[in-house]
């Protein structure tokens, strides 16, 4: 399935792509089985710029696609669901390629398996958002051997040589977790509680995802600049929903002055938040515990709206376009940065937010 020449307007066609934030982008409901064809209407644009981005590419006529091949971590998450539906949105046949998409259920086995599948039939690029750091040289020299360049999307590998893998595109997790405590920190003078013992929780991510690995750094970071936060527990929620709730019910039987709760992404918060109401609690701006979350999906937005959320620190995404520009720099023989950080930004109750839901692309 190897393919040999790129036309030049495919470059053109997919620069075009942008990520999204005009119109709405609806993340898929349903979730991925494994490994997938992803058919060329798989997934409709979600909205009328995305069909405009994604000119019919001259190559596609000929029906010389670009086979990718991406080993993705789940659909644990709507973070996760709106990153499926980008590269599905991008890599679709009219662009120009052929996606084949597996969905590991979170296990790092099966993207091993994916990735071995991927190199079998000779794809022309392995794409993985790997669900944990370590535990990835043995497959990606297996795809160095076979000459299939790999790109590394949303979370990072720890890997000795940074030769096994193109390029990386995802969120500054460190700079996430030190936002939210620099937030915090304001959020907190400007309540007058600048100079309280403040008691906080956290429900982490996937232990040894980058995503966690990077908040939980960043947050300690700023709890360090100051002596009277406190740090009660940490517990993983797995980023879902159902675990977040599970973790934040055992946190409020341990204790009772829990005055913020720091959730790894949003699903986990608004498992949290679940927990706290059917614990007899309030949360949110006008509630006993502050609860702040990363990711900035949709349902953050009206979470926050509700008044439940507090703030959401944004973790943008949108890779599949950034990862179809990487590709076609490579097909055209141009170098590419090692490391891409999307842009990011956060949203808390202080804002318009009914405005910025409207004009959100995920
Ligand atoms: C972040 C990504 C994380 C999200 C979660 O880049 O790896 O994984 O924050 C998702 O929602 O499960």
């Amino acid at each position: 399935m190897k393919r040999k020449v790129l036309s030049a307007l495919l470059i053109a066609a997919m620069t075009a792509a942008t990520v999204g934030c005009g119109g709405g982008q609806q993340a898929a409901d349903t979730q991925a089985p494994a490994e997938t064809e992803a058919p060329a209407d798989d997934a409709a644009p979600a909205d009328d710029t995305a069909a405009d981005d994604a000119a019919p590419a001259d190559n596609a006529a000929s029906g010389e696609l670009i086979t990718v091949g991406y080993a993705q971590v789940g659909a644990e998450s709507d973070w996760r669901t709106a990153n499926t539906e980008s590269f599905k949105s991008t890599f679709t046949e009219e662009n120009g390629y052929k996606l084949i998409f597996d969905d590991a259920q979170q296990k790092q086995e099966n993207q091993i398996k994916a990735i071995r599948s991927f190199i079998q039939q000779e794809v022309d690029y392995i794409v993985v958002a790997p669900v944990v750091e370590t535990g990835w040289e043995t497959v990606l020299e297996e795809a160095k051997e076979a000459g299939i360049p790999v790109i590394l999307s949303d979370r990072m590998m720890d890997v000795s040589d940074d030769t096994l893998y193109e390029a990386w595109v995802g969120g500054n997790f460190v700079k996430e977790g030190e936002t939210c405590g620099d937030w915090l920190a304001k959020y907190l003078e400007e309540q007058g509680r600048g100079e309280e013992e403040i008691n906080m929780v956290t429900i982490q991510g996937t232990i040894g995802a980058s995503a966690q690995v990077g908040r939980t750094e960043g947050m300690a970071n700023k709890l360090a600049e100051h002596s009277n936060w406190k740090m009660l527990e940490m517990q993983s929620g797995e980023f879902t929903q159902a675990k977040g709730q599970e973790v934040m019910e055992s946190f409020l039987k341990s204790y009772d002055d829990i005055d913020v709760v720091i959730c790894e992404n949003d699903n986990e918060a608004f498992g949290a938040i679940d927990a706290i109401k059917a614990a007899g609690k309030t949360c949110g701006p006008d509630g006993d515990i502050i609860v702040v979350s990363f990711d900035s999906v949709k349902a953050a937005f009206e979470s926050m709206i509700a008044g439940d959320l507090n703030a959401t620190f944004e973790c943008n995404p949108l890779h599949g376009p950034r990862v179809a520009e990487i590709i076609q720099k490579l097909e055209a023989g141009e170098t590419v940065d090692k490391i891409q950080y999307v842009d990011e930004a956060y949203f808390d109750t202080s804002m318009d937010l009914e405005t910025i839901l409207a004009e959100r692309a995920y």
